[in-house]
């Protein structure tokens, strides 16, 4: 069966479920997330097979995590890590304002080495999906995912790449200069018309900027226009996919599930279009319902906002 693999972190989350300051004492709801659990866990979801790589921490965080990865049927190679999980917290500070912030010094998930790559995993998935969030943890997890990209470029698996920029992690300067390696060696990248601008500088609108990526080597490139939807050049064929129309809820999330439609479409053998058509809806669900991936769908459930009557 084709699988995916990704490498990454799972951060416990604490977000509070009411606005409010936290510094009153706000409740916090304990979950976890991470953008690349987030798609292994929305391919699951809709029947396909993912694989997780990255450290969990021995603390009950990580007892948490990889109890939720089972439960999703994410296979986790994990390697135990004595250094505490790290977190990331959601402050609602208002109904429609949040603040994050994470915690994410000397934890396990952090000490990601490139000995933790798995050669052989890797190099018998189908694809192997990374994001710019984890070379920005540090020198360690930036080594294991340019080890994953080795194997994976080596063996011919695909290399799927979504940007992810996180100016709460890195400059744009730092993430240019880590990223554009990773992404000339990818063949799908998955970004914003912010993150794509960071590899294609000057690019004015979708079609320059997947040109641009493409003319770093990728053949597939996504731009994700929100409620625009998206844009995407494979293989030199354009495609443009409209969003799923529905009231925004948590938009935290949308990217990665997007990236898990198409991935899991590509998985299993459909075209540009379908995965694209099942991206949009993924991406919907996402930022129609709260969390980062607690909202997505199964594939029994993908008729369920495949009309236009849910605003
Ligand atoms: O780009 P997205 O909004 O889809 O990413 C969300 C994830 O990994 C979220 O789950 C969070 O844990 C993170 O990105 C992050 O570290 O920011
Ligand atoms: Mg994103």
């Amino acid at each position: 069966e084709p699988c995916l693999v990704t490498v990454g972190e799972v951060l416990a989350t604490l977000a509070a479920p009411d606005p409010g300051p936290l510094a009153l004492g706000a409740g916090l709801r304990l979950g976890i997330a991470g953008a690349e659990s987030n798609v292994a866990v929305g391919i699951s979801r809709l029947g396909g097979s993912a694989t997780w790589i990255g450290r969990v921490s021995d603390d009950g965080f990580g007892e948490l995590i990889l109890r939720e990865l089972r439960a999703e049927g994410v296979t986790a190679i994990a390697v135990r890590d004595p250094a505490p999980t790290s977190l990331l917290v959601k402050e609602r500070r208002t109904s429609t304002r949040s603040r994050t912030r994470y915690y994410r010094t000397h934890t396990a998930g952090v000490r990601l080495s490139a000995q933790d790559i798995p050669e052989d995993i890797v190099a018998g998935a189908a694809v192997l999906h990374v994001t710019g969030i984890t070379p920005a943890l540090g020198e360690g997890p930036a080594q294991a995912v340019r080890r994953a990209v080795d194997i994976a470029a080596g063996a011919g698996v695909t290399v799927s790449l979504d940007i992810n920029y996180r100016s709460l992690l890195w400059s744009e300067e730092d993430a240019r200069r880590t990223l554009l390696p990773l992404l000339r060696r990818s063949d799908l990248v998955f970004a914003g018309p912010h993150e794509a601008r960071l590899a294609v500088p000057g690019a004015r609108d979708p079609q320059e900027l997947a040109r641009g990526i493409r003319d770093l080597g990728p053949s597939g490139a996504v731009i994700k226009l929100g409620e625009e939807g998206a844009y995407a050049l494979v293989d030199d064929q354009e495609y443009r996919q409209p969003a799923v129309p529905v009231r925004v809820h948590d938009s935290v999330g949308a990217g990665d599930a997007f990236a898990a439609g198409y991935l899991a479409e590509l998985l299993a053998g459909e075209g540009p279009e379908q995965r694209l058509r099942t991206a949009a809806l993924l991406g919907a669900f996402a930022v129609s319902t709260t969390g980062d991936w607690e909202g997505l769908p199964r594939r029994s459930e993908l008729g369920l906002l495949d009309h236009h009557d849910d605003i």
